[in-house]
């Protein structure tokens, strides 16, 4: 997104819901990380008073807290050490995709507190009212945050969401078993590896690889994009042991699968178990994502949510999320402290990776596509 077409959407500007929709139609979703430093980034207030209001209108802190946090997201003892300080009684439950958490979310009384949606996703709950606003006076550690992932498109000034976690989804294998190391989406095509392939359990990213590997946008809602990326999926599925996501690790370490379509956190937790498991972007692009902390509106436990926000703001307890998950952190106090933080892209890697964005009226299209690829 260009500078112009960010003033010109703030410009138009007549309510926040207008917005959204405005920015849902323009197929506003978030650019690469080059352009949201360019286009978007602004600093962070300094907030490191407690003004009374929010705190008075959320009340005291809750004895409860329902957290629903993708798979293998969080440090060891990041929950347990929240309970413990704060005397609240955690419940955490996982999902594997977006997808997944918004079908329950849209079911309704999930009972979650906080969720970790991923940017594209951000837009679709804001502009269907199922977001409450974040107390921003309440997060005395924001100013850690890098303008880095500030104030994206996909939530501008941060009123809904607090930055977790960003990476990327590209290609694990096992070194000592495929010879040459792939640098293709081409390698789910290759015989010699039937069976010992895997793809993620997730429509928007298997059809978001078989068209970057035409060239297209992992977003294309373009008919005959779309029928090749359909046609090359199911070329691939013959191929495939299965489609999985977090739970391939075991199978990698194991040996049983050699080369996985895999998010690099995810990589670089299975390769602490098994030293020959490596991680590549295809040469012809991959998904970028950053996932955010939000506050579902029907959330019981507000003050117990803005608590533990403010407690993954910290230095020491974003760091050990980071270095536990394998993802970059968007806590710039956090990744000052790790020995080896996770390297924000490069230039030339940008070229290469694309956010995803919300597909709007064309959902159903692309859902249709998955059903069509699973039962063929
Ligand atoms: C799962 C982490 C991936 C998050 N372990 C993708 N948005």
């Amino acid at each position: 997104m260009t500078r112009d077409r960010l003033q010109q959407l703030r410009a138009d500007r007549t309510s926040r819901r207008a917005f959204v929709q405005r920015a849902l139609t323009l197929g506003v979703g978030l650019g690469p990380l080059g352009a949201l430093l360019a286009a978007c980034g602004r600093d962070a207030p300094k907030g490191e008073t407690i003004r009374m209001g929010a705190a008075e209108r959320l009340g005291p802190i809750e004895k409860e807290l329902h957290i629903y946090n993708w798979s293998d997201y969080i440090a060891e003892d990041t929950v347990a050490n929240f309970e413990r300080e704060f005397r609240v009684k955690v419940t955490y439950d996982t999902y594997e995709s977006n997808e997944e958490m918004v079908a329950k979310l849209q079911a309704g009384a999930t009972g979650y507190d906080l969720v970790v949606p991923s940017s594209y996703t951000i837009p679709v709950l804001t502009a269907t009212g199922m977001l409450a606003p974040v107390h921003r006076e309440l997060l005395t550690n924001w100013g850690n945050l890098s303008p880095l992932f500030l104030d994206l498109a996909s939530d501008h000034g941060n009123e809904y969401s607090v930055p977790w976690l960003w990476g990327t989804l590209g290609i694990a294998y096992r070194a000592d078993k495929v010879g040459t190391p792939p640098d293709s989406w081409s390698v789910f095509h290759d015989a010699r590896f039937r069976q010992k392939l895997t793809m993620m359990d997730d429509g928007r990213e298997v059809i978001g690889a078989m068209l970057r590997y035409r060239g297209h946008s992992l977003n294309s809602v373009n008919q005959a994009e779309l029928a090749g990326a359909k046609a090359d999926a199911i070329v691939a599925k013959k191929y495939l042991q299965a489609y999985v996501s977090a739970p391939v690790k075991g199978q990698l370490i194991a040996g049983d699968v050699w080369i996985a379509q895999l998010w690099n956190g995810d990589t670089m937790q299975a390769k602490k178990e098994q030293a020959s498991i490596d991680y590549v972007v295809p040469k012809e692009g991959a998904t970028l994502w950053s996932d955010s902390l939000v506050i579902p509106a029907s959330a019981a436990n507000p003050r117990a949510a803005h608590e533990f926000m403010n407690y993954i703001l910290r230095p020491e307890v974003g760091a050990a999320i980071s270095t536990l998950t394998g993802y970059g952190t968007p806590n710039a106090a956090a990744a000052a402290r790790m020995p080896a933080p996770v390297p924000y892209p490069t230039p030339a890697e940008l070229t290469r990776l694309e956010y995803q964005v919300d597909l709007g009226e064309h959902t159903e299209l692309w859902d249709r596509i998955w059903s069509e690829i699973k039962s063929a």
